[in-house]
């Protein structure tokens, strides 16, 4: 059966079957943008095989054949690539799933709801299937992130998704889910971002909504508030929403959304008081409380600036630039936009103000797909739009790191990786850079993709460092050349942060710490401006002390006196404990592995440095009786150490990385860690997947598949490295 939709596009399925047919979905890979196809015909079919990858993330047979089990660690890391590599795409970069966060479908789901985008009949089967499993199985709810407690943000919205969708209310699924919502007092109780879309869909009232006033962004550029300080998640999360916001724009009621009314709140909706709900919030979702200076604001912009100081000249002056900024976004993003939050609300800001048949709504509709993932549970919403860059390079060092960069075996996927690195390399500035408040981004490598256009720190270091070492190895081509390795190391030298001396992600520091008084998320620490990271200090480092290697003469005094400066820093951010917390990983063993790397890149080992054996005994006090490391998630939440119930293999190769950089004299616990690692292999190289591995904003996780592969190859690698290729099981 098929059916003709308002795009045009042919539905085959029925959105009410269980589920789709696996051996149709292909992962497309175009220059380093991903989407997940369907192919509707038997000759689509024959044309186009499964790949090994799209069957492994499909959770297919991939037909990987079983290798000899491994005695030393390199045997292991050719096993492990024997796996790995067939994972890599034909265009040369890993993708692979990037999920965790729970609180990004519904955002979409919602969007394309309400901008009436028909949703692939395929689309929906594989989102409900993937919310249903991952609800929890206890109480029927779901979590900030899939390993998260059922709190009102994470049940309330996939709840609508799931209704959106076209899940049924009476589905015992819904009814049990729909009970929990009730108990943690219904959807009223969620947080600003959740009173948001849901009022944007029209099952809440504006008056619900804490102030998101777009009147900000005309504050002039000096004011110690003003938006373009923000760290870019928050500002380009804000910039959409204030814009939809101050419009108060609403979907008309249909009769799903009259029915959410009533399925979503255990008092009746008319009975309702919006306004005195502003602040209400859930103790399962309050992770960081709003400030005393937050609230004031709030109550100013409810009570006085909006009933009696807004007069239109000024609302619509904010609008219309908050319109332009937007407009600059999609530019200079290709309308990939920066992450899964604000590409939808730019999508639904452009629909707002253009129309559904606007050029614009129709690209963004088309970039939705680029965050989408297929894979053995249903569909699910990724983080961003890939891993593509920053996977490839370290799966490229890692092995190099194990001394396999010449292997006639692997030097091609080396190559290949390369070829992608060159593609995604970012050319030019963002368009009126200035106007937009963009950082320079000439030579720069982002997260995923060079469509999205972010330069990141951390993914410009990894970038440059993985082209220099695949550079170096004979028989591997210049594809990069010369000015363009210096361009990148020229972004590299704008990321350090005047007063600290570190780095953060995609920016240096734009205003004080204090700012975090207007977080107004409720349920993420650190979002309003960019902090200073270990993780991100020691890849600057890195990426710069491999560069200098390469390039004595080039910038060398700055680049001498960022890297002195970026160490400093990293030793005063050590612990009394003698650790460092890790904001992107989970927790303290990823800082800890990049932490000694940094000093290790000064020359600071154990022998010599009191803050390496430090960081030393820190780890060394976490091994576990089976020589492996296991950190819970609880580790960001709470800032201390809290084991995790079962040992890790991506933590415990962290901790190994760690301890070699710092030459740790003992090498007993490195090889019991490295056993336990190997044991865990499986039959064809593999490993399987174990718990979340990352983390961003200290509340919410995020995973990262591919590291089970990537770190146990560089762990084992570095160990056969230092201490050779000797039997180890
Ligand atoms: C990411 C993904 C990559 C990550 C690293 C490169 C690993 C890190 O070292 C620097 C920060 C960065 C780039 C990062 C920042 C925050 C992101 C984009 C994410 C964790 C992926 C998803 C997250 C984003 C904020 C999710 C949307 C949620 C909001 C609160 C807006």
């Amino acid at each position: 059966e098929s059916e003709k939709t308002g795009n045009g596009r042919a539905i085959p399925t029925d959105p009410q079957a269980d589920k789709t047919d696996y051996s149709r979905w292909r992962m497309l890979d175009d220059g380093g943008r991903q989407t997940w196809q369907y192919l509707r015909t038997d000759e689509e079919v024959a044309k186009w095989p499964q790949t090994a990858a799209d069957k492994y993330f499909l959770g297919l047979d991939t037909g990987a054949p079983e290798v000899p089990p491994a005695k030393t660690p390199i045997a292991s890391v050719n096993n492990a690539l024997s796996f790995f590599s067939r994972l890599q795409s034909a265009g040369g970069s890993w993708a692979c799933e990037y999920g965790g966060p729970m609180f990004l479908l519904p955002g979409l789901v919602i969007t394309w709801y309400v901008t009436e985008t028909p949703i692939p009949a395929e689309h929906a089967i594989e989102m409900k299937n993937y919310l249903f499993a991952r609800q929890h199985k206890v109480d029927g709810g779901w979590g900030l992130h899939i390993e998260g407690d059922s709190s009102v943000f994470g049940t309330s919205m996939n709840y609508t998704c799931l209704r959106l969708l076209g899940a049924d209310p009476e589905d015992p699924r819904m009814v049990k889910a729909r009970g929990t919502l009730h108990k943690m007092g219904g959807a009223i109780y969620g947080p600003h971002w959740a009173k948001f879309w849901l009022s944007v869909l029209g099952v809440m009232q504006w008056d619900i909504v804490n102030p998101v006033p777009p009147e900000l962004w005309l504050l002039p550029d000096w004011t110690p508030i003003s938006p373009w300080r923000w760290w870019i998640h928050m500002r380009m999360v804000f910039l959409p929403m204030s814009f939809v916001s101050s419009k108060k724009w609403s979907y008309p009621l249909t009769p799903l959304t009259e029915a959410l009314r009533k399925e979503l709140f255990p008092q009746p909706y008319e009975s309702i008081k919006w306004s005195s709900n502003r602040n209400s919030i859930s103790k399962l979702d309050e992770y960081y409380p709003k400030s005393w200076l937050l609230n004031t604001v709030n109550t100013v912009f409810v009570n006085i600036w909006n009933p009696f100081l807004r007069i239109n000249r000024i609302k619509k002056a904010a609008e219309d630039w908050t319109w332009k900024l937007i407009q600059y976004e999609d530019l200079n993003t290709g309308f990939a936009n920066l992450g899964p939050v604000n590409g939808p609300m730019n999508l639904l800001s452009c629909y707002i103000q253009e129309g559904s048949d606007a050029e614009s709504v129709k690209l963004h509709r088309e970039h939705m797909e680029d965050f989408l993932w297929v894979k053995d549970e249903g569909m699910l919403m990724n983080g961003t739009n890939g891993v593509q860059s920053w996977d490839t390079a370290f799966a490229m060092q890692a092995i190099v790191y194990a001394g396999l960069g010449e292997d006639p075996r692997w030097q091609p996927v080396v190559r290949k990786g390369l070829a992608f690195l060159e593609t995604q390399q970012i050319r030019e500035d963002a368009v009126d850079m200035e106007k937009c408040y963009r950082h320079p981004r000439k030579g720069a490598w982002g997260f995923s993709n060079k469509l999205q256009g972010y330069a990141v720190s951390d993914c410009t270091a990894e970038g440059l460092k993985s082209v220099i070492m695949a550079q170096a190895l004979p028989g591997i081509p210049e594809l990069i050349s010369h000015d363009r390795l210096r361009q990148a190391a020229d972004i590299l030298l704008t990321y350090q942060n005047a007063d600290t001396g570190a780095c953060s992600s995609y920016e240096t520091r734009r205003g004080g710490h204090w700012l975090e008084l207007l977080n107004a998320a409720e349920v993420f620490g650190n979002i309003m401006v960019e902090y200073d990271y270990p993780e991100c200090t020691t890849a600057v480092v890195i990426g710069l002390t491999t560069f200098r290697k390469f390039d004595p003469d080039y910038r060398t005094a700055e680049i001498e006196k960022l890297i002195t400066r970026a160490v400093a820093w990293i030793r005063t951010n050590q612990r009394p404990d003698g650790s460092w917390y890790g904001s992107w990983g989970i927790c303290f063993t990823y800082a800890g592995m990049f932490a000694l790397e940094a000093l290790a890149a000064m020359g600071e080992t154990h022998e010599s440095s009191e803050a390496v054996r430090r960081g030393c005994a820190f780890l060394m006090g976490k091994q576990r009786a089976d020589g492996g490391w296991g950190e819970s998630y609880k580790s960001c939440e709470d800032q201390v150490w809290t084991e995790h119930e079962n040992t890790q293999v991506v933590q415990t190769c962290w901790a190994v990385i760690g301890l070699m950089y710092a030459e740790y004299p003992d090498k007993e616990p490195i090889e019991r860690a490295l056993r336990m690692v190997m044991r865990r292999q499986q039959k064809n190289g593999e490993w399987l997947q174990e718990a979340i591995e990352g983390v961003f904003n200290k509340s919410c996780m995020i995973s990262y598949p591919n590291y089970k592969f990537i770190f146990p190859i560089k762990a084992l690698g570095m160990y056969a490295e230092k201490y050779g290729d000797v039997p180890l099981l």
